[in-house]
Formats: C-alpha cells, sequence, structure tokens
C-alpha cells in the first residue's frame, strides 16, 4: 500500500481510475483542508477534536506551515496566538489551555499544571515545558510562500517574542554547559515514549500506583496498547511534579531535577531557529548576524556533544550521567535539518538513514518509521516507538531538500504522500502496512501532506 509506484509511467500511478498524481493531488488537498477546517477552534487549531482539544505548540507550526497553502491569515493567527501565552522568561509553553473546555477534557489539565502560581506566566492557562522550537522556521517558510504587507507585520510583531524563545532556551537550560538546551521532560522532545527515553527515565523514581489518583484521558479515546504505560505516565506526572514544585524555574537545575536530556532534535531546531531568526530580521530590519554566529555555535556544540563517532550517529545526551543514551531512533537523523551540517556528519546520517534501520530510499517500500526497525525494542504499534509519523518524515524531507539529496527526499515524499492517500489523515501509521492508528483527523499530518503537495 505505501509503496511508490515500482516502473510506472510518468503522471500514471498503479491502482486504476482515479489514481493519477494530479487525481491524488485533488483528493488529499480536499481531505487535508477538511481535517484542518474541522479543527479550526475560533482562534488556533487543535491537534485533534478528541485526544488534544486544546493548543499544542509545535502542532501549530507544523499548522501554520499547511495553511499558508490556502488560509494564510489563519496560518499567522495560529502563531499568534501560541506566542500570546508566552512566559515573560520566553518560553513558549507546550499546550495553550482553552478555558471553555470542562475539567477532565485532558490529562494533565490546566489544575494539575498550575501555571498562575508562577512568576511570569501568562494571563491564560498553560503547561509549564516547552516544545521543539520549530517556530522561526514555520514562520519563515510561511512569509516566503505568501509574502504581503501582512506577513512583514507578522514577522515584525513575531521577532522579538522568537528571540526571546530562542534565548530561554539557550541560557535558562544550558544545564549541561556545553551550549545546547536541556529537555527537562519526554513531552519536550514531542517524541514522548521514544526508546531514546528509556534510560534516562529509568532512572526518575516513580510507582505505576499513583496513577490510581488520576484518570487518564489518552486511554479513554485510543487503544491503550499503542498508548504509553501506566509506568511511563507515572514518571511523566512525576517530573512534572518536581518541575512544578520548583515553580517551574531552571536555577540549578543540575542538582534538583531528576531527567535532563540533550535531544538532536531540540537542538537541531534550535540551530535551524537561528538560521531562519537571520532571514526574518532582513526582512524587520535587524542585524542577521549574530544570528548567524549562533546558529553556527549550536552545530559546533550539537557535533560535539550529540555525535558518537564510534556508530556515525547522533544520540540524545543524558546530561545526569553524561552519557548518550544507547537507542538509536528517528532522532539521530534531524540534524540533518541543519544547513551548516558538516559533510561528515551528513554522510553518517545517510548512512544511517538509508540502512535497512529505517530504510530510507528513491523508491521506499515502507514508510520511514521511528525508531530501529532492527531493535530489539522496536513496537510497530506504540506511539513514537515505531510507528510512521508524517511530521518526523517531513524534517527528514526538508533536510534532505537542503543538502540536495532531491532522489531521496522524491522517495520519501511519495511515501509520506501515499501514506495518507490509503489510511486518511491519521496521527500515525503502521510502519510495515501503513494502516491508520491514533486520532484519524490529525492536523499536523494534513497541514504537512499540503506543504509537500505544493513543494514536489
Ligand atoms: C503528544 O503529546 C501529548 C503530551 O504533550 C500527549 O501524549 O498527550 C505528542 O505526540 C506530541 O508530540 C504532540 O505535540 C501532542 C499533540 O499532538 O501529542
Amino acid at each position: 500500500m505505501t509503496a511508490g509506484v515500482p516502473g510506472g509511467a510518468a503522471g500514471v500511478r498503479a491502482g486504476g481510475p482515479g489514481r493519477t498524481d494530479t487525481e491524488r493531488a485533488a483528493r488529499l488537498r480536499r481531505l487535508a483542508l477538511a481535517t484542518l477546517d474541522a479543527n479550526w477552534e475560533h482562534d488556533h487549531t487543535v491537534p485533534s477534536r478528541t485526544l488534544y482539544p486544546h493548543q499544542w505548540s509545535w502542532d501549530s507550526a507544523f499548522i501554520a506551515v499547511g495553511l499558508v497553502h490556502a488560509r494564510p491569515d489563519r496560518a499567522w493567527r495560529e502563531l499568534r496566538t501560541l506566542f500570546a501565552a508566552q512566559w515573560a522568561d520566553g518560553r513558549v509553553p507546550h499546550i495553550v489551555f482553552n478555558p471553555a473546555l470542562r475539567a477532565g477534557a485532558y490529562f494533565p489539565g490546566p489544575e494539575f499544571w498550575d501555571s498562575a502560581r508562577a512568576d511570569g506566566a501568562p494571563a491564560a492557562a498553560t503547561s509549564g515545558i516547552v516544545q521543539p522550537p520549530v517556530h522561526a522556521p514555520a514562520a519563515w517558510l510561511v512569509h516566503r510562500r505568501a509574502p504581503s504587507e501582512a506577513s512583514v507585520a507578522a514577522l515584525r510583531w513575531l521577532y522579538p517574542r522568537l528571540v526571546a524563545q530562542q534565548r530561554y532556551l539557550t541560557e535558562r537550560r544550558d544545564a549541561g554547559g556545553g551550549g545546547l538546551a536541556a529537555i527537562v521532560h519526554p513531552w519536550e522532545s514531542g517524541l514522548d515514549n521514544s526508546p531514546a527515553w528509556d534510560a534516562p527515565l529509568a532512572a526518575v523514581p516513580a510507582d505505576e500506583a499513583v496513577m490510581r489518583a488520576y484518570r487518564r484521558h489518552d486511554t479513554a479515546h485510543a487503544d491503550a496498547a499503542h498508548r504509553p504505560t501506566d509506568l511511563d505516565y507515572a514518571r511523566y506526572v512525576a517530573l512534572v511534579t518536581a518541575y512544578r514544585a520548583g515553580r517551574y524555574q531552571d536555577e540549578a537545575l543540575l542538582g534538583r531535577h531528576p531527567f535532563l536530556v540533550e535531544c538532536p532534535l531540540v537542538n537541531a531546531a534550535l540551530g535551524v531557529s537561528e538560521q531562519a531568526l537571520a532571514r526574518i530580521a532582513t526582512v524587520v530590519g535587524a542585524d542577521p548576524g549574530p544570528h548567524r554566529d549562533r546558529a553556527a555555535r549550536i552545530t559546533q556544540a550539537l557535533v560535539e556533544r550529540l555525535f558518537d563517532p564510534v556508530t556515525g550517529t547522533f544520540r540524545p545526551r543524558d546530561v545526569r550521567a553524561d552519557r548518550l543514551v544507547p537507542a538509536r531512533t528517528v532522532l539521530g537523523l534531524m540534524p540533518l535539518i541543519l544547513p551548516d551540517l558538516p559533510p561528515a556528519q551528513v554522510r553518517a546520517v545517510l548512512a544511517e538513514a538509508c540502512s535497512p534501520r529505517f530504510g530510507l530510499a528513491a523508491r521506499m517500500d515502507r514508510p520511514l518509521p521511528t525508531h530501529d526497525r532492527t531493535a530489539p525494542d522496536f513496537e510497530p504499534l506504540r506511539y513514537w516507538r515505531g510507528p510512521s509519523w508524517l511530521n518526523t518524515s517531513w524534517l527528514l524531507w526538508r533536510g534532505l531538500r537542503g543538502h540536495r539529496r532531491a532522489d531521496l527526499a522524491a522517495g520519501l515524499r511519495e511515501s509520506m504522500l501515499d501514506l495518507v492517500d490509503a489510511a486518511g489523515c491519521h496521527e500515525y501509521f503502521h510502519p510495515d502496512t501503513g494502516a491508520g492508528l491514533g486520532s484519524p483527523a490529525f492536523s499536523w499530518t494534513a497541514a504537512l501532506v499540503l506543504d509537500a503537495l505544493a513543494e514536489g
């Protein structure tokens, strides 16, 4: 199902009537727009009506990148709504709660995060943690796609806020002291239960029994066998509780917080954001130079701290244990989004991506997984422990284009479009069969399909 069309004539797809590229594109565009329209909620887009009914940070960045292809005003609205909830210290919260929803619409909800008691929190109730900073590159893509007076005004409004977001991550979160940002919770990576977090999470004391005191919202809407386990959730809750106890302040984290990890995706996004800010600076009349310098420093730190020359892979660094985590996940491919990644590391990432672990090819026979297919803990159904997700595929696709691997980029794009054409705008997909999993009407899947269609 998800295979390309080996041997197919140009423009004609396997499967008979209705299967030309043009027809597929029209069909996908209709489906994607209908999904995004249905998930629009007065000033933002929910990732999913059932599972995620509030606004999520990196979802909104991906959503804006897709919306600009059809609803440019809404793309800017999405980003403005999110940044209106930015904290005084510059952090952009990973969830902005919709006050109109009933208590219990999501766990952990606003009462659990209790952001109002933290210094510098906004008027809106939010979470206290962040997600990968993909917003500056998203804002740049939105402007470049539909430049206008309105887009320049939006960039002017966003620029100081994006700079503050970067400053928060590079200054307050450099717990390891090596020039990279550390995450304080797996949710900050966006890849919640990735095997990448197993080793550092094992050191977080937690008792599964604490979950008896809470009602998980996710397992009421999705198959429990696809979701993180109760023990995972007990640790997630323990980490929020620890961070909340310090009112979400970041001083002296190394001495008191049980989970501190430098994630290749978060830090690659940080570097790409400086590149995007350099471009935005030239539009809004600011100096691009400092952004370029910071971008170069982040790339250098990423290579020094997260690249293992022995295995030729990027892996997260557990700051507390001062070692790289053993798992080889899709996170290791994400530094390819850096345009200034040195040639040796570009070659290493491509070798890893094209190996049987991830199966990237000019004609892919299966979609890109989120974990090493050959690993004993590869789980094809469980959330970020194997299934294929559109956002990690899209990031790699962008990286391949940036590094002039049009052949591999075309193969990955084809696989992404085929996946959604066959299964719909699902949240994630079975990495062997392509069956749709999780939420069936998921916003970033729809948005990134629109972007892939437009930039083929
Ligand atoms: C998932 O994360 C949330 C917690 O933030 C959850 O599991 O409830 C992840 O897939 C994350 O990357 C995503 O932003 C969020 C909303 O789509 O859902």
